[in-house]
């Protein structure tokens, strides 16, 4: 009998444990050499944005632009790594179909692939709280024990991501056993414009949850635009009534009220950033970090393990459900494992687990999704993960693809890639592919591209729709309401095909990195880029942004 694939891999490492799975090795750094030279490679995207996907290993994978969108696109540390390259886990294709794949057990690990060796390691810092500070961290059982240990594996893909969703479910827990909600949100029609009388109307709209003319929506999720600022979560003067009223008007309706909050973000204009700078995150220079750039203003981090901080953060989850939210959509959560120097001393990880716990906690028995979350982090401390980039009204765009190379940029295409690559999290969490759409106003997707993001909700058992009901037409109305009420019957029958009850579904090549642009096309780029990296002139593209959509949105009146 000819050797295994797995013998044939010649691993170095402190020590190694065959398992019937695979191996159980120990390593700050492991070494994997491969007999043969591999064909695609498995990127593993930081967080819910980062790019997620199996890339030919000749076709390079170049740094996003702009750059200043870095800490909140990639995985800073390695946004400018050119060999594939991706967090936690990562995996080869050989000529043969065969995967060679190795994950770690812990959390602060990287893997890379420098032609035909697979090199895993853990990030080198070490564990021990600041004698200096008298923070009192609930460290235990937050964190999975440091013991540097990694899964390797070959053979076919789903039978080792089933072994290694297993091993991990052990190391950082389960969320909680809840049927998933049914969600309206309010971003992919109105953005940030959003106002109580106009979201009043969209429910009484949607029709009571149990009517026979009512769209079956469980949660009526109030996103981005009511705050006064990010990091001054109380309700600007378009929610002038509070946002109680507002819960408490969507409970009515016979849905649980949703609210989306980036908790761990703040900007120079906001009240926490002027009163509170020692609670943002610095380096070990005494700078701020950058979180990334968005909302036409410099984003900052806050520093997860700072008691204030803390106690500030699960004061405002309490806020929150006093107010009669009963779903938190915690976005921007990257920021609080980005790289720094924080007041206990411990891994950017463990620092982020420890931030989501107390968030967690203060939300008590309401639903927490979380978004722009680093994956593996967060598995166990939350109901479900957003696993890919915001789609949005169209498949993909020049800008994003050829001049700016951005695959975390909004788009479907670029959300069902990561969403289809990260399906195997689904035995540990819920995982969110993000609204799928039925209208047909305001919208560029044609029909099958609107059915692949039907499909991949169904895929998910995730639903959820930002449709606005009068800009719906009948049949688009009794599509969303069917689509909410079926559950079809979902096989995975290939690496990229499906079936959905009683129709077959290939994401396949059509999800595949768009060609890498040519020289005249990059140069374009590398300018866009570079002016992308203005803060004044994404002030003014944020402030034009903005006009254009109010403007749209008079003309499609809600
Ligand atoms: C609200 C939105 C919605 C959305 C979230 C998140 O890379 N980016 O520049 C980038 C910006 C915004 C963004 C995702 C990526 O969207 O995913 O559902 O809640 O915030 O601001």
């Amino acid at each position: 009998m000819p050797p295994s694939l797995l013998d044939q891999l010649t691993i170095s490492a402190e020590k190694s444990t065959r398992t019937k799975a695979g191996l159980l090795v120990t390593g700050s750094r492991v070494v994997v050499n491969l007999p043969t030279t591999p064909v695609r490679y498995l990127y593993s995207g930081w967080q819910s944005w980062s790019l997620t996907a199996w890339v030919n290993v000749d076709r390079p994978v170049r740094p996003m632009r702009p750059s200043c969108m870095h800490p909140m696109q990639a995985d800073p540390v390695y946004a400018r790594e050119t060999r594939p390259n991706g967090s936690w886990y990562g995996a080869v294709e050989l000529p043969d179909g065969q995967i060679v794949f190795i994950g770690a057990l812990g959390l602060e690990s990287h893997v890379l692939l420098d032609g035909n060796s697979l090199t895993g390691w853990y990030e080198g810092q070490e564990v021990h709280n600041n004698p200096e500070s008298s923070a009192a961290i609930p460290v235990g059982g937050v964190s999975p024990a440091s013991s540097k240990e990694w899964f390797i594996a070959t053979g076919e893909e789903d039978e080792i991501y089933a072994h290694y969703i297993e091993i991990l479910g052990k190391q950082l827990g389960k969320g909680r056993e809840r049927p998933t909600a049914r969600v309206w949100c309010s971003w992919y029609s109105l953005y940030t414009d959003i106002h109580q009388e106009q979201l009043l109307k969209i429910l009484s709209d949607l029709g009571p949850f149990d009517s026979p003319q009512g769209l079956p929506f469980d949660v009526f999720q109030v996103d981005d635009g009511w705050q006064v600022n990010v990091g001054d979560w109380e309700p600007n003067e378009k929610f002038s009534s509070g946002m109680d009223r507002l819960a408490a008007q969507i409970k009515s309706s016979g849905r649980k009220a949703g609210l989306w909050l980036a908790p761990l973000l703040v900007v120079p204009s906001s009240s926490v950033y002027r009163n509170h700078r020692d609670w943002l995150l610095h380096d070990n220079h005494g700078a701020l970090v950058s979180a990334g750039f968005n909302w036409g203003q410099q984003l900052y981090a806050l520093d997860t393990t700072h008691p204030a901080a803390l106690d500030w953060l699960s004061n405002l989850m309490k806020r929150i459900r006093s107010w009669g939210y009963e779903y938190a959509k915690l976005d921007f959560l990257y920021a609080g494992a980005l790289p720094g120097k924080r007041t206990v001393n411990m891994p950017r990880e463990a620092a982020f687990r420890n931030g989501l716990k107390v968030l967690r906690d203060a939300l008590g028995e309401a639903t927490l999704l979380t978004c722009g979350t680093p994956i593996l982090p967060s598995i166990g401390l939350c109901d479900g993960i957003r696993i890919g980039p915001d789609v949005a009204e169209y498949w993909t765009s020049h800008r994003d693809d050829d001049l700016l190379m951005n695959s975390a940029a909004p788009g479907v295409r670029n959300a069902l890639r990561a969403t289809l690559n990260h399906l195997w999290l689904q035995p540990l969490v819920q995982t969110d592919p993000d609204v799928a759409y039925f209208r047909s106003r305001q919208i560029t997707l044609t029909r099958e591209e609107k059915s692949l993001l039907q499909d991949m909700a169904q895929i998910c058992n995730f639903k959820a729709s930002s449709d606005i009901p009068a800009w719906l037409t009948t049949s688009e109305r009794s599509a969303l309401r069917t689509f909410l009420e079926n559950h079809p019957r979902v096989s995975k029958t290939g690496r990229t095909t499906f079936q959905v009850g009683q129709h077959s579904v290939d994401f396949g090549s059509s999800l595949d990195l768009p060609p890498l642009p040519g020289f005249f096309t990059n140069l374009q780029g590398a300018i866009l880029g570079w002016l992308a990296n203005r803060p004044a002139l994404m002030k003014l593209f944020n402030k034009m942004g903005k006009r254009l959509l109010r403007r749209r949105l008079r003309k499609n009146p809600v």
